[in-house]
């Protein structure tokens, strides 16, 4: 596969110091296992809703494994208890940063049935035992990483975060909520599969770069003062004039047979400039012309000029933080 151009190799980087502590049989969980591994601290300490289960299908394990074997000391948080701050300062404050998921699923889609029923058992945890993650999860944790080591930075991933880095319909409140970024308090957001996000911030945070200045990191998102753009080749653009609502169009029924007695069942579901008065007219009022890419939260969209340039950022607000 041909990377684009520009994209280093994760084996390109010069190991973190700490390499020469080798590689972990499991990546530590409590003081004593950092100290049977000769580590006073933590370079990061990922935090999740999940159990720790060292396997690459589990994000966390994944991502501690690729920052270890760039030389990072790495320890996990599994589903701690969020009711206080206390479980978050298990490892100690970490040297770089927390990284926060809420685990191989989303917290709610995890904690209930497509019902809004609350799920009797956990897939992710031990003996299946239910309970042992809360509402939201990137948000709880972020907000006690904080309150645990405040001044340490706050990273949040995985699909959780990923998906509600802007503005989105929520099923479980039947809202649109704002980006996850406000409510967590998060320095970053690193979205989708974040392999190559995460070890180039480990290894800015580990040269001493401030995680507020790192704003061109390709996959992240950030709350910004309103009007910062990240380059004068980037435009601003009013979401309101990215796109109009238009007539919602019936799906073509596929199962619909052409003629006979259902097909005035297939003209109606028949794509528009199909035939029949009604869809005709609706053709005529709707107008969803896409000019500019879409917006990346509710009230702007940003406008990619350069190649290469980095992800559209969270443009959203920054509210009351
Ligand atoms: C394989 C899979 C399954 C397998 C699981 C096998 C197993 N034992 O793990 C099976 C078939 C059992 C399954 C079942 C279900 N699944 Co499933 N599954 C997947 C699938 C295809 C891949 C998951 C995976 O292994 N990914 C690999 C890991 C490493 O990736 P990752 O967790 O996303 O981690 C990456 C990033 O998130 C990020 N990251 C992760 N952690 C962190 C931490 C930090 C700090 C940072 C910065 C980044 C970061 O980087 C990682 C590496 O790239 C995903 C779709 C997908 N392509 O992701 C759906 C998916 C996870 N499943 C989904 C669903 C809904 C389910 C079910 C609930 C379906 C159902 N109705 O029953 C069940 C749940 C089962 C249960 N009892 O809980 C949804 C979850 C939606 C959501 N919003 O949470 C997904 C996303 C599919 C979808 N698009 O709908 N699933």
């Amino acid at each position: 596969m041909q990377l684009p151009p520009g994209t280093k190799l994760l084996t390109a980087y010069r190991k973190h110091w700490a390499h020469r502590f080798g590689i972990s049989p499991f990546l530590p969980m409590s003081r004593a296992e950092m100290g049977a591994r000769g580590w006073d601290e933590c370079d990061i300490i990922l935090v999740t809703g999940d159990a720790y289960i060292d396997h690459p299908s589990f994000g966390m394990a994944l991502i501690g494994r690729l920052l270890e074997a760039q030389g990072f000391r790495v320890g996990i948080i599994s589903q701690p208890d969020w009711h206080s701050a206390e479980p978050f300062r298990a490892l100690g404050r970490p040297k770089l940063f927390f990284g926060v998921t809420a685990g191989n699923m989303d917290s709610m889609v995890n904690r209930y049935t497509a019902d809004r029923k609350i799920r009797s058992d956990d897939a992710y945890t031990p003996d299946a035992e239910a309970n042992k993650r809360p509402d939201r999860a990137v948000t709880v944790y972020a907000q006690r990483c904080r309150e645990a080591y405040p001044g340490t930075a706050v990273v949040i991933g995985s699909i959780e975060a990923s998906l509600r880095r802007i503005a989105h319909y929520d099923y479980w409140s039947d809202t649109v909520r704002r980006s996850i970024l406000p409510d967590s308090k998060a320095d970053l957001l690193l979205f989708g599969n974040a392999e190559r996000a995460i070890v180039e911030l480990a290894h800015r945070l580990a040269k001493g770069t401030p995680i507020g200045e790192i704003r061109d990191l390709r996959g992240s998102a950030f709350m910004a003062p309103r009007g910062w753009l990240p380059g004068e080749d980037w435009s601003e653009v009013d979401s309101t004039e990215v796109d109009t609502p238009g007539a919602v169009h019936a799906h073509p029924d596929p199962y619909a047979p052409p003629r006979g007695p259902l097909s005035r069942l297939g003209r109606a579901g028949a794509p528009p400039g199909g035939r029949g008065r009604g869809l005709r007219r609706l053709k005529q009022k709707s107008v969803p012309t896409v000019r500019r890419p879409l917006s990346p939260c509710g009230n702007s969209s940003w406008k990619r000029a350069a190649p290469n340039a980095p992800t559209p950022p969270s443009a959203c607000r920054p509210t009351n933080w």
